[in-house]
């Protein structure tokens, strides 16, 4: 570790005030180039503990950067994760307040919700699908706090891994009822078709995301509580969005969800 305690609590002050406050910060590496990813993480933790302080309630976690397309634009070398909070959740036509968020974009991905507790290390993808209730169709709604988006892989973590708000929607089926992997998606912004995709885009199998996410969360003597929301990363590019903006996403054997900006 790089930063003392003092500086990890400003730092996550920092980034949760541009978070409430929806405005633009420059990257915390900029200003501390020293920062270690476990200092990274450290900060995540601070500000989800305070939200908690404050009577929020953390009903789930982000996976995030798990495409290797995505790894590649954004320059950074694995994959992270964020943490979602009560009021980050929406349901399927919900209007979402844009001016709430700086410069969001959305991504179609795959839920899991979680009914057994799950822990690594060496969690692996079977252990993710004897765990899991249920999965269900979901768009994750990023919205970085960095100014245009441009961030290294340590400042993102500190920032919650971009996290803001989502949307849940379609139907909730078994894992072992649908074919996660050639699952195919649709988004449509405006009556318009922006992206395709399948869920292999996300490590192969959304499942593997979530056995990461449990390894990676051990690292810290954390473990992925039964009754979690889990977002497994995204399936189509993460795809900018304006205000007055309807966005509707159909996912093949899962339905259909459908919101909008206002
Ligand atoms: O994949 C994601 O959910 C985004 C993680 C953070 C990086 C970004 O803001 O693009
Ligand atoms: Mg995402």
């Amino acid at each position: 570790m790089a930063l003392d305690k003092a500086t990890i609590e400003k730092l996550a002050k920092h980034c949760e005030d541009a978070e409430l406050q929806a405005y633009e910060i420059t990257k915390i590496t900029d200003d501390y180039p020293e920062m270690t990813y476990e200092d990274a993480y450290d900060i995540q933790w601070t500000a989800r503990a305070a939200k908690e302080a404050r009577g929020h309630k953390i009903v789930g976690m982000k996976m995030g950067l798990t495409s290797q397309a995505k790894m590649k634009q954004m320059g950074v070398p694995n994959p992270c994760y964020g943490y979602l909070a009560d009021y980050f959740a929406y349901g399927d036509g919900a209007e979402i307040p844009y001016d709430e968020l700086i410069h969001p974009k959305v991504e179609a991905e795959i839920a899991f919700v979680l009914k057994d507790d799950l822990s690594g290390p060496g969690c692996h993808i079977d252990d993710v699908l004897a765990a899991t209730d249920f999965v269900m169709p979901a768009v994750e709604i990023i919205d970085s706090r960095y100014k245009d988006f441009k961030f290294d892989l340590k400042s993102v973590i500190a920032d919650n891994s971009s996290s803001s708000r989502y949307v849940s929607g379609g139907m909730a089926k078994k894992a072992n009822e649908v074919d996660l992997k050639t699952l195919g998606v649709v988004m449509e912004i405006n009556g318009e078709v922006v992206q395709l995709g399948a869920g292999a885009a996300v490590l192969g199998h959304p499942a593997t995301a979530i056995a990461m996410l449990a390894n990676m969360m051990s690292e810290r003597g954390e473990v992925l509580k039964a009754g979690s929301y889990i977002l497994s990363g995204a399936i189509t590019a993460a795809t900018t969005v304006n205000k007055g903006d309807n966005v509707t996403v159909k996912f093949q054997d899962l339905g259909t969800l459908s919101f909008k900006f206002v």
